[in-house]
């Protein structure tokens, strides 16, 4: 049984997120959208809400699971006996940040790998940090984000106003 884990900030969850789960989802027999919670962070979403948007979003996928963590993603490896690490690469940009995370990882805990899945292109572009800014500007979000997220983050501005 190999497990793997697509571990992040996701907030908010959105399509080049789901596209990786989704590819991720055809290549192992279980995986774990892990939702890392990191109180030194001020997020949109708390986890719980970011949670709940992953489920809605990955409902379709029978081997796809929603969790969180806390600490250092080597141990929730551990944890959950899972050798596989999912990142997604969109661009040059993330390479040497990921690169590095992987080495890490590896150097850490030798038994898991971490495998890249290279962005859809027509999805590269997208970040939770540009959904928040456009949102936060009263732009629309629709074609960014499942469904279930763009209503809650326009509720999450239309609430700060
Ligand atoms: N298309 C495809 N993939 C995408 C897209 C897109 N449009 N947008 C983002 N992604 C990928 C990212 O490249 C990443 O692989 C993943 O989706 C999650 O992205 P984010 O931005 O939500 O999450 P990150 O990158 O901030 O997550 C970082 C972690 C939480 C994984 C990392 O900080 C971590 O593991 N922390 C735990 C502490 C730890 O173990 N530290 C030591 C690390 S060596």
């Amino acid at each position: 049984m190999k497990t793997a884990v697509y571990s992040g900030s996701f907030d908010p969850f959105t399509n080049g997120h789901l596209d990786i789960v989704t590819r991720a989802s055809a290549l192992f027999d279980q995986v774990i959208v892990a939702v890392l919670h990191n109180p030194s962070k001020r997020p949109l979403f708390s986890v719980d809400e970011r949670m709940q948007l992953i489920a809605a979003a990955t409902q379709g996928l029978g081997n796809v699971s929603v969790d969180s963590f806390q600490g250092l993603l080597v141990d929730y490896l551990r944890q959950q006996r899972a050798s596989v690490i999912v990142r997604g690469l969109r661009g040059v940009s993330d390479l040497e940040g990921e690169l590095h995370m992987a080495q890490m990882n590896q150097a850490m805990y030798p038994a898991a790998e971490t495998v890249f899945l290279a962005t859809s292109p027509a999805l590269s572009y997208i970040s939770s940090s540009l959904v928040k800014d456009v949102a936060s500007h009263g732009g629309n979000v629709a074609g960014f984000v499942p469904a279930a997220v763009c209503r809650a983050v326009q509720a999450k501005f239309a609430s700060r106003q």
